[in-house]
This record gives C-alpha cells, structure tokens and sequence, in this order.
C-alpha cells in the first residue's frame, strides 16, 4: 500500500487476511463470496467506472434493494476515488427527482424494475449514465463490469476528499447531502476496532451477522467497516428476518442493530441463552433503546447491549464501554465520547452547563463531516464559532462521564431507525386539497419506538377523508415517513407568537 494514499479502501483492503481464498461474505441463500473475489470484483467494477471518462468527485447515485453487489459497487466507487451516494430503496419519485437534482451524479445505478422512470429523470437531470443492479445478481452494470480487467491500482486520494454524501432529511423540508470524507470514516473505523475490541484472528477472529439496511451510516459505514477493517467474515442477510437472524446467530460473534430489531427478536420465543452463547457483542444505535428492551434482552440471553449513539453528518459519537474495567454498559445511556470526539453540553446562550444539567450536544472531532454539499450557509448555521458542529440533540453528562440523550431540539421523528422530518410530511398534507394546514408528531409505538400522527385542519367547508390523506401520501412518500395515523383536528394549538404547539399536541396524543 502507498503510505501516502488515505483512500478508505486502502485501508480496507489492507486489512484483507493473507489467506485470500477465505470466505469474506456467506450469503443466508449459502452463496460464498472470498477475499480473493471482493478484490476482483471491485477491481472489475472500479474500472467500469473509470472506463466511463467521469470528472473528479463524481457522484455514483445507487438505489438498489440490499445485495452483496450493492456492498461491492460501494467499496469499488472508494477504490476508483469517486463518490457514493446511497439512497433508501422507499423513496418515490419525487424524493428521487430531489436527489438527483441536487446531487447532479454522474452515474445512477438502479434496479431494472426502476428503469423505466428513473433513467428519464436521470437524463433529464444530466447524468449521462444509468446502470441496473437486481438483488438477483442480474443488471447491466455486472454485465459491462464483466468484460472489465480484475485488477485496479487504488486511486490516490486525500484525507479531505469525499468518500460519500449521506442525505439527511431537512428541518425545513428540504434534505440535505452531508458530506463525508475518507479521513472521516476511517478515523471513525479505526476507533471503533479498537474500542469495540474487535478480535484478531490470533484471538479467534469475529464474525459479523449483518442484517441492517445499506443505504445509511449504521449499516453501510459502523457495521461493514468494522467488519472489513478486521478482516472479518460476515453473515449477509439482505433483509432482516427474526427467525434467519436467530437461526444464524450461532455462527456470529457481533450483532448491530436499532431498537426495533432487538424488539422483535425479543418476541421470538427462538431467542435463548443457548442461540446466543458464542456471541460476543450485541450493538444498538441509531434510536434509543427502551430500558425495558436492554433489561429484556439481558435476562434472555444473559447479554448486555452496547448502546452508542451517531448520525449521519459525524459517524459514530459516543459508546458505551465493551470492557468492564473501562465501566458497566449502562441502560438508558449512550456511554462516554469516543476516543478523539470532544463532546460538551451547552445551554441555548452557548455556555456550557453543569455535570448533570441539561442542554444542547455539540460535538467535534475528525469524524465530523465536512459539510453539506453545495449549501454553504445552512453549513455555516450548524457549526458554533469554535468550530463545534450543533447535533440538534438535547442531553447530559453525569459525573463518571456517561451521556444521557434526552431530547431533540430538532423537530425529528425516529420511527425504527429511520429519520422522518415532521416538516417534510407536513408540506406535502398542505398541497392536498381541502387541506388548511396540518402538524405531524411523534407518537410511542410498540415495534417502531415512534411512529408519526398527522393532526390536519380543513379549509372552510372542505370535509376530509383521513383514510384518503394516508393513501395519497404514500403514493408520494417513502413508506416509512407516511404516518401511520392522521386525524382531522378543528385548529392546532399555538403559542403567543403563533407557532404551532407541538409539545402540547404530544402531550394529548401520546396516549
Ligand atoms: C417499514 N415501515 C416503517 C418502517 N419500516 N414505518 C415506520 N418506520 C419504519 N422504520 C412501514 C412499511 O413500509 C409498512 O408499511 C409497515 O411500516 C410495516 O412494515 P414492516 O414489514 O413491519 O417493515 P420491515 O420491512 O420489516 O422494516 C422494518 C425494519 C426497517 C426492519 C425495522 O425499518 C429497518 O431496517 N430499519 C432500520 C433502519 C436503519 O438502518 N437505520 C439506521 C440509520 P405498509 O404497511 O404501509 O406497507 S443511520 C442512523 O440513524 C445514525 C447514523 C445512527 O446512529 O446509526
Ligand atoms: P441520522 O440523521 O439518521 O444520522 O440520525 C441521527 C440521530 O439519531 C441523532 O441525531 C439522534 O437524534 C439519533 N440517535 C442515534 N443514535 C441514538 C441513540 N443511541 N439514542 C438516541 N438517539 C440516537
């Protein structure tokens, strides 16, 4: 490897084991994918990409259903130095035509089914290549990349270049691209191998089940680099299913998920001490994990989840410690900053508080993104004077160090594990008719820790059908931002300066 070469795939790649005939990746359909085919593949592929003449930072905008491939076009897009933009396979075409408008990519990679109506959308925007990629190894991109040399010199790339651009849904509405460095995710690997405690092959090795979606930072960045990083087998699961999950659990050594997936394992009577017995980490992140779920899941398998909290724009922020002579994993808390992460708690005028006292998260460190792609401004507002970037989130820190989240400042619904931006929901309710206007909020759900609840007004002499709002949301939306309930309200509560109550709304319909 070239010292002097920050690309992420390089230090990926670097950690392959020396036996390349290995298996790297075993599918849950039994497919056996090695070391020695990770390299060519991605060699395959990255030279596909830059057979294709593209310029410096090109985005490789990729919606396709979770697939070994999809993980391969991701690590060959690092290896040819250009930039990987993931999107969730629920949006819809207008979220799409967004994405793609903003992010201008010079590549889209699609499924076939898609084809029809995202290659239009894609010219029409200016991307002048549109590849297909099927979960069932099929696609005109493996096709082209077959005819591809397997080998591929590493492009040389700085710790400052963008790696990715994670769009995150807006407080405003509108979504915007974080950008991602290949500084930034290594450095937030590396800190996770070590803190995390993955084991050497000396040590016995881990192995990874991987059951996360990959088109966001907890499937796609903390559980493969980890894995990758350690030279790692993993478990691939393109979908979760609880019954696989737990069939495969005694073949696995690390676990990763959102509440959601420790919930429902919880319901299967198939999860015991036994299927966990070898296991040697379970992780949850991107929601926080109920006290009755980590208490739950202690007394069912003896295992105490390792809660850490992240987002899009900074990787991976704080942890709770792995070993016991760093501390006990404390329920409820998401742990200490992680090695390199400054963390404080500010109040609203930007002083910091006292241990204990509540106020806003800001963080630092080299994890932290580089900004959001081409709006300078929206940039500039998240980040304090001294350079802390403001999470949006309101928390603690207790006197041994651990921190608490306990709110948002921002207005964000977390239903299992994904984003949903009240006001993105809440501008497409007011375009529909006989619609005065409407608030979104988060309501306590079961499986999902929170789900949405759309209260809308009518406009004089309009009558609402709620039924007929949800259906035409989720002819426009992403599945999982359509509330799950919408109630026709009279007029929604404000304040003296004529903002809509939303704290008094959840206090009436938490219930
Ligand atoms: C599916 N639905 C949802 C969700 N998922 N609704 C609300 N919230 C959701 N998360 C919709 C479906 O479209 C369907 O709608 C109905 O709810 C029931 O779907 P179901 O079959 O139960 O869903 P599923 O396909 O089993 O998916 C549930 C899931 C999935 C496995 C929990 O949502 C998931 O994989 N979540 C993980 C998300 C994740 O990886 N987040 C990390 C982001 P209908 O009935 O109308 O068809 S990274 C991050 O947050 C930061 C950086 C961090 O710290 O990690
Ligand atoms: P995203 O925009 O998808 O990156 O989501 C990031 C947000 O998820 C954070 O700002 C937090 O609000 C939330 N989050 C992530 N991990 C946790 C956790 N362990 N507990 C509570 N909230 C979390």
């Amino acid at each position: 490897m070239n010292p002097s070469n920050a690309n992420l795939f390089a230090a990926l790649s670097e950690a392959f084991p020396p036996d390349l005939d290995a298996v790297a990746i075993e599918t849950d359909s039994g497919l056996l994918y090695s070391w020695r085919d990770l390299d060519r593949s991605t060699a395959m592929l990255a030279n596909l990409l830059g057979s294709l003449g593209l310029p410096a930072g090109a985005r490789i905008a990729v919606q396709v259903e979770k697939s070994v491939e999809a993980l391969l076009l991701y690590l060959a897009t690092l290896r040819a130095g250009f930039v990987f933009l993931p999107l969730n396979t629920a949006y819809q075409s207008a979220e799409m035509a967004y994405f793609i408008g903003n992010a201008e990519p010079a590549v889209l990679v699609c499924t076939a089914q898609n084809f029809g109506w995202l290659s239009k959308l894609a010219f029409t925007a200016g991307t002048h290549h549109v590849f297909t990629l099927n979960e069932d190894h099929t696609g005109s991109l493996l096709e082209r990349a077959a005819a591809q040399p397997d080998r591929h010199q590493v492009a040389l790339k700085h710790a400052d270049d963008l790696a990715a651009i994670i769009y995150t849904s807006g407080t405003t509405g509108r979504s915007k691209g974080a950008m991602l460095t290949h500084g930034n995710l290594l450095s937030n690997a590396q800190v996770l191998k070590s803190y995390w405690g993955w084991r050497s092959q000396r040590e016995g090795g881990d192995v990874l089940l991987h059951a996360l979606p990959i088109f966001h930072v907890h499937g796609l960045f903390v559980a493969i680099h980890g894995a990758l990083l350690n030279g790692s087998k993993m478990i691939w699961l393109n979908r979760f299913d609880p019954k696989t999950v737990i069939k495969k659990l005694p073949e696995a050594t690390v676990f990763m998920g959102v509440p959601t997936l420790y919930g429902r394992l919880l319901l299967d009577p198939g999860l015991t001490w036994e299927v966990t017995r070898h296991m040697r980490l379970f992780i949850s992140g991107s929601a926080p994990l109920l006290i009755e779920t980590f208490k739950a899941w202690q007394d069912r398998t003896g295992h105490t989840i390792l809660e850490r909290y992240g987002m899009s724009e900074t990787a991976m922020l704080t942890s709770n410690p792995y070993r016991a002579s760093s501390g006990e994993r404390r329920g409820g808390t998401v742990g200490f900053p992680l090695p390199g992460v400054s963390l404080r708690v500010q109040d609203d005028n930007g002083r910091p508080v006292a241990a204990g006292e509540i106020g806003n998260i800001e963080v630092k460190g080299p994890n932290v993104f580089k900004g959001y792609w081409r709006m300078p401004e929206k940039t500039a507002e998240e980040f304090t004077l001294d350079g802390y970037f403001k999470t949006g989130d309101v928390g603690k820190i207790d006197a041994q160090g651990y921190v608490t989240i306990v709110g948002r400042s921002k207005d964000l619904i977390i239903s299992g594990g994904y984003n949903v931006y009240p006001a993105e929901v809440e501008g497409y309710i007011n375009e529909l008719p006989g619609v005065a206007e409407s608030a979104v909020i988060g309501v306590p759900h079961a499986d999902f820790g929170e789900v949405g609840l759309a209260l809308v007004v009518a406009k004089p002499g309009a009558v609402l059908e709620p039924n007929q709002i949800i259906a035409s949301l989720k002819a426009t939306l992403a599945n999982f931002k359509v509330p799950k309930r919408c109630l026709v309200a009279q007029e929604l509560p404000r304040n003296s300066m004529g903002k809509v109550q939303k704290n008094v709304l959840r206090e009436q319909y938490s219930a």
